[in-house]
């Protein structure tokens, strides 16, 4: 049997369903989904077997036009990982059609140059009438000479597993990237960070996630069989520090209770989760933030 392997990036703009479809493709939660835009942060990795080929799916923040250090930092994440993709999938949201930011997107690719393959994903179908995604196909299509069209609900699952098929019959023959049953390249750590993020994310209003980063400070293996894990938040000012303990500390506690739940299922043990708050007003310029995120801090320069 010839075994095929290679590396899929997957990208659109913030909110398009990208690390929703990488974990359906993995069959596990790896990247973290809210319904706000930004999530994504680094670049993830995620692992799935489709017959004799390994695709290596590569979860990417969504292209925007950015204004701050992370932002930038984040965007040149994902065109980085388009440029290093062996098959790159765009997904646009059925219901919004060709926005600026797609077309903004549209011309970034067609800068990457020629020869690269790149496939259409209109994902999120199960949102609009049927009818209308034949105009948005041949819309995409006129646009740019994508090498085939998908329509899927990442979410739902429609449409996902041909996407897969056939993106296993792109990759490049060679021998597998990862053992067999890994499903990510991305150290537990920063999967456990990450997991506090999403919980403070899907909690907090406004601006206040995109003013904050977690990290992992200490992970220590129990006799019983238990992780302690200690994290830090990091956020910008004092006052942010109070909304995040709120009320007598009662939303830093529904935090750390639902990340901690979801860690024990992830893990399948149990864990002891503390969550310290530090006010750091300078973390978005400092350089350990980003290695921490997994993001490159030069990239982040104006
Ligand atoms: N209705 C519907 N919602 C979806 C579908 N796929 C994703 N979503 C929702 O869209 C929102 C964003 O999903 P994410 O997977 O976090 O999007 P993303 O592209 O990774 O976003 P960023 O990381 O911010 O760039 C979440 O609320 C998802 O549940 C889909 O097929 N149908
Ligand atoms: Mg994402």
């Amino acid at each position: 049997m010839t075994t095929r392997a290679g590396f899929i990036a997957l990208i659109g703009e913030p909110n398009a369903g990208k690390s929703t479809l990488l974990n359906r493709m993995v069959g596990a939660k790896v990247s973290i989904v809210t319904h706000k835009v930004q999530t994504t942060r680094a670049r993830i990795r995620g692992v799935a077997m489709e017959g004799e080929s390994q695709l290596v799916f590569v979860d990417t923040p969504g292209l925007f036009l950015p204004r701050r250090r992370l932002d930038r930092a984040m965007v040149a994440a994902a065109w980085g990982g388009a440029a290093d993709a062996d098959v790159v999938v765009l997904l646009v949201e059925a219901h919004r059609g060709i926005t600026e930011g797609v077309e903004r997107i549209l011309a970034g690719l067609e800068d990457m140059g020629k020869g690269r393959c790149v496939a259409l994903a209109i994902n999120k179908i199960d949102r609009v009438q049927s009818e209308a995604l034949l105009g948005l196909t041949e819309a995409l299509n006129a646009r740019f000479d994508f090498a085939q069209t998908f329509m899927i609900s990442a979410e739902k699952g429609y449409g996902v597993e041909d996407l897969r098929r056939w993106l296993a019959e792109q990759m490049p023959e060679g021998p597998w990237l990862y053992p067999e049953d890994q499903i990510a390249d991305l150290p537990m750590r920063m999967i456990a960070a990450e997991i506090t993020r999403e919980k403070l994310t899907l909690r907090l209003h406004q601006e206040l996630p995109y003013q904050l980063t977690v990290e992992t400070e200490s992970w220590e293996e129990r006799e019983d069989g238990s992780a302690r894990i200690d994290q830090i938040i990091y956020v910008a000012r004092d006052g942010h520090k109070g909304i995040i303990l709120g009320k007598k500390g009662e939303t830093i506690k529904a935090v750390s209770k639902a990340a901690r739940e979801e860690l024990e299922e992830f893990l399948g043990r149990r864990v002891h989760l503390f969550c310290q708050i530090k006010v750091r007003p300078g973390w978005l310029e400092e350089a350990a933030r980003y290695s921490e995120m997994g993001l490159d801090f030069k990239d982040g320069n104006g």
